[in-house]
């Protein structure tokens, strides 16, 4: 069923041909999208896109988990419009600062948890996640243990798309293209207690798997190891929700042996899981951060790095230059952008509603209406991201062995909801300003969607 409206006056045709013959698009088979025509997307407001074809979708992703303040909001409009007639551009290098960026940076540190008090800018998760790279090798460095250089992640982890990003994640195809990897990166199992626990129990199992970074640093010896990174829940990954042990005993592990802990919050944070920030939530406070995405609610690129005094006060202490920075590192109409992004989080309790309102209406709504489906075999999720496992078998937890994932996703479009197909796992991350009302009326899209994807999907064969 397609939700229709009066169309934008764009042509879709022109833009599709346009597209396809200029266009080289993100992660995407170039070929096989040119033949199908990209989908245009022509407006948007609230929680809902338009296609230009009049059709229109809830975005149950939030653009690509980032649209946190929804679409429409005249206050981001007004704040970026202001500073680009006052102050469109200045750089923040050669002894230079200006209003929104000061301002930005302490906003951030206040909300940050701990001592997380220093902020340094760049204009996407990726540059953040490279800054941050930098950064605690030349901590280590500047504290004299120059051989403090390994990293260790996680399997199945997005950790962004520059040389340094996608080396640090763990995505093979990615790997497969962009080899030599950058060395000095190490990595352990996911938390994957669905996919992977063998019978264990949530709890066993994540300690299970935060013994992991023990095996590993004893392996390599921990006195090579600068940091271990995460994400507080893997978004690109499939939403994997760690279980409740993990992180506290990460953490536990790092002090142990003088590990930084860098908590990669380019999803989780700006309210995702009902905090502040994905480790707030889950219990853990990292030394350094990593943000991007729901910083401005997507209307502006602009991403951070949170530093705290351990690391900040060596870098300052050392006296010397830390020579690392990019053109529009704290642009002024993206700082504030994201300025006022923050305040409105803040002022219009949204943070809160994702906690206690929202985020568990949307949570037990999904397991309600869709727990029982044939094809869900698990259901996880906290705040207001979700991930659902899709199972050929529920009783057996039996996968199947090809792209159910693709076609539901497909089927989503058509019912009217934009979801996102992680391999078998369908992964939702709506704005954070969704009412409940639509939350009701999303799942009921994807109920629908998963209906059709199972009268197709059981006509094959499995694993
Ligand atoms: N860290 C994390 C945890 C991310 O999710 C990045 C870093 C990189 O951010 P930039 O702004 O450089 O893209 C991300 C980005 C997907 C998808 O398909 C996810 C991301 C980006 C693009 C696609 O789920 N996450």
């Amino acid at each position: 069923m397609l939700h229709t409206t009066k169309a934008n006056g764009t042509d879709p045709a022109e833009i599709q041909a346009t597209d396809a013959r200029h266009h080289l698009h993100p992660f995407t088979d170039t070929q096989a999208l040119n033949d199908k025509g990209s989908r245009v997307i022509d407006r948007a407001e609230g929680v809902r896109v338009w296609d230009a074809e009049g059709n229109e979708l809830i975005d149950g992703m939030a653009g690509l988990w980032c649209v946190n303040l929804g679409y429409g909001r005249q206050e981001l409009v007004d704040a970026a419009s202001e500073q680009l007639r006052t102050l469109p551009y200045y750089n923040t290098f050669f002894q230079s600062t200006h209003a929104p960026v000061t301002r930005l940076a302490k906003a951030i540190a206040d909300i940050a948890p701990g001592d997380l008090n220093r902020v340094f800018f760049a204009n996407s998760g990726s540059e953040a996640v490279d800054t941050m790279i930098r950064m605690v090798r030349q901590y280590w460095t500047l504290k004299g243990k120059p051989y403090r250089k390994l990293l260790i992640a996680r399997d199945n982890a997005y950790h962004g798309s520059t040389l340094a990003g996608a080396s640090l994640g763990g995505m093979g195809p990615m790997h497969a293209q962009s080899a030599p990897l950058l060395p000095g990166i190490e990595r352990i199992r996911q938390p994957y207690w669905y996919g992977e626990a063998d019978g264990l129990s949530e709890d066993e199992f994540g300690l299970a798997c935060a013994r992991a970074l023990e095996d590993k640093l004893l392996e390599v010896g921990p006195d090579n190891v600068a940091a271990f990174v995460g994400e507080p829940i893997q978004g690109a990954g499939g939403v994997i929700v760690p279980p409740a042990t993990y992180w506290p005993e990460i953490q536990r592990i790092c002090r142990k042996y003088d590990i930084l802990l860098v908590a990669d919050e380019v999803i989780c944070g700006y309210g995702r899981t009902g905090s502040w920030f994905g480790c707030q939530t889950f219990g853990f406070q990292p030394d350094i951060m990593t943000m991007a995405k729901g910083l401005s609610s997507g209307y502006l690129p602009i991403s951070a790095v949170a530093v705290g005094d351990r690391i900040a006060d060596t870098l300052i202490e050392s006296g010397g230059e830390f020579a690392h920075g990019f053109t529009y590192s704290g642009h002024p109409a993206a700082a504030a952008v994201a300025l006022e992004n923050i305040r409105l989080l803040r002022d219009e309790g949204v943070i809160e509603s994702v906690a206690s309102d929202i985020g568990p209406h949307f949570q037990s709504k999904l397991r309600n209406v869709l727990g029982e489906h044939p094809l869900c075999g698990h259901i996880e999720g906290v705040g207001l991201i979700a991930g659902i496992a899709l199972v050929w078998d529920r009783k057996n937890k039996t996968f199947f062995d090809r792209d159910v994932g693709t076609l539901c996703r497909d089927e989503c479009t058509a019912a009217g909801l934009i979801a996102r197909a992680c391999g078998n796992r369908i992964v939702l991350s709506p704005p954070l300003v969704i009412r409940r009302d639509e939350v009701d009326e999303l799942v009921d899209r994807l109920r629908t969607a998963l209906d059709n994807t199972y009268a197709q999907a059981v006509t094959g064969v499995p694993q």
